[in-house]
């Protein structure tokens, strides 16, 4: 009584509807995934190093997510503050490599006492590394500003453009790291410490002055400077000595457009969370020299859009990791390589043409011309829009590819820039659902 002896469904045997139950299942569960996908999108920042992927991102940080911490402000005040010394370093120098006079050669001028300031100040003892970021800036540091670096840097690279994300062939060879790894050390510790007595401390107001009056007054600076693409320098070097003084000062806290204007490298992969319009946004922004370009393919899958930056004033620059290698060939590679890729086949593509301030600046049609013979234009629109037009051709596959000028560091206009391009995301992506 009360109990019922459980009596086969037949509808349990029926292959029929047992085939329509596990449809019905398998629909509720994709139904369910693509309300979840719809409200998702990964976005993958990519280009070669220094284009501006990383401004990028600190663009929708400060447009979603409040801007930059008190933290990042004195971090970033720190980089800003060495690589302002050490651009000037690096100009003083270059200019003997180029032939260049200097006004403060003179040791019976003015400006003499300057350039001995600058070529002793040790910019290491001029802040607290560990706040800069620790090991990983003291390893940038000694990357970016040792002689000995540039040489194993060209040494350990075949000398050609590359797409260089599928194998790692422009990886140091590993029986060398050791060595290294060493001479990265010594070399840190030479500059640390002073070991070969050429370094001196100064007042950071002192410092200040003597880049102040090296840029102000000496032409030979100006005209060093004006020759920047022939070698290594910072993109804003010119805005961080424009603001020497400002920086020098012990309380002045560092704004959203210092931070835009400096750089810190990316290695590895980030990723931020942003919600923009009730859309979950990733962002992924990838480290873009070579060495760090095998690592993108971690992240290929599942991606929504990718975001391209191409830095359109280095037309006439070569790579930090190779200096025999165009810096917009190697993008033109690396473009090619990735918009036809079997990857992305399907994945909205947007390329940002960044930099444009730099460009206008520097631009001449002699100088492009003398770069990619080809162009026939004049004017600045019609260099832009060679290269628009030269990566639009890459472009094999049926999807389009959106393209924009932008200058990363400027946040008026970034945020029309950037909120076009995630309204495009976002209706790309409920289409793709199947939801418009
Ligand atoms: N003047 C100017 N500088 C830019 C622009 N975009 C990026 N930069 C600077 O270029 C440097 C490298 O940018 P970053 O975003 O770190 O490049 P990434 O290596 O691609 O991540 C930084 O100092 C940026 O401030 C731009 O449109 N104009
Ligand atoms: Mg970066």
């Amino acid at each position: 009584m009360g109990c019922t002896a459980s009596v086969p469904d037949p509808d349990d045997q029926d292959p029929f509807l047992m085939d329509k139950r596990v449809n019905a299942a398998i629909n509720q569960s994709l139904q369910s995934n693509r309300k979840n996908s719809k409200n998702q999108v990964s976005l993958l920042l990519l280009g070669a190093g220094e284009s501006g992927k990383s401004t990028v991102l600190k663009q929708l940080r400060l447009l979603h997510k409040g801007g930059f911490s008190d933290q990042e402000r004195i971090q970033y005040g720190h980089v800003i503050w060495v690589d302002a010394i050490q651009s000037m370093k690096i100009l003083i120098v270059q200019a003997r490599a180029l032939g260049i006079r200097l006004d403060c050669d003179d040791w019976s001028g003015s400006l003499y006492q300057y350039k001995r300031m600058v070529l002793k100040a040790n910019a290491l003892q001029q802040i607290d590394t560990s706040i800069a970021g620790g090991n990983n800036f003291l390893n940038e540091y000694v990357l970016k500003y040792s002689e000995v670096r540039r040489a194993k840097r060209r040494q350990n690279s075949t000398g050609i453009a590359n797409n260089s994300f599928w194998d790692d062939n422009n990886s140091p060879r590993t029986g060398n790291n050791d060595r290294i790894v060493e001479e990265e050390v010594e070399a840190a510790d030479a500059e640390v410490n002073g070991i070969n007595g050429t370094t001196e401390k100064y007042s950071r107001s002192q410092i200040a002055e003597a880049i102040d009056m090296l840029w102000k007054y000496d032409s030979g600076i100006q005209q060093c400077f004006h020759r920047s693409n022939e070698f290594q320098l910072e993109s804003n070097a010119a805005y961080y000595f424009e603001k020497i003084y400002e920086f020098a000062k012990p309380n002045y806290l560092f704004t959203n457009s210092d931070i835009l204007k400096g750089r810190i490298k990316t290695t590895g992969i980030t990723e931020t969370n942003f919600h923009i319009n009730s859309f979950k946004f990733k962002v992924l922004d990838a480290g873009g020299q070579r060495s760090e370009r095998k690592k993108w393919i971690h992240c290929f899958d599942n991606i929504t859009a990718i975001l391209f930056v191409v830095a359109i004033s280095e037309y006439d620059q070569t790579l930090f990791e190779d200096e025999r290698v165009n810096r917009m060939h190697e993008t033109l590679v690396l473009f090619d390589s990735l918009c036809n890729s079997r990857w992305f086949l399907n994945t909205a593509f947007i390329l940002f043409l960044n930099k444009i301030d730099l460009f206008e600046t520097k631009f001449s049609p002699q100088s492009l011309h003398k770069y990619f013979n080809d162009f026939t234009g004049n004017t600045v629109e019609d260099g832009i829009s060679y290269f628009e037009k030269k990566f639009l051709a890459i472009n094999k596959t049926n999807k389009p590819i959106y393209v924009h000028r932008t200058c990363a560091t400027d946040s008026t206009s970034m945020k029309f820039v950037l909120s076009a391009v995630t309204d495009m995301i976002i209706e790309d992506n409920l289409r793709k659902s199947g939801l418009i």
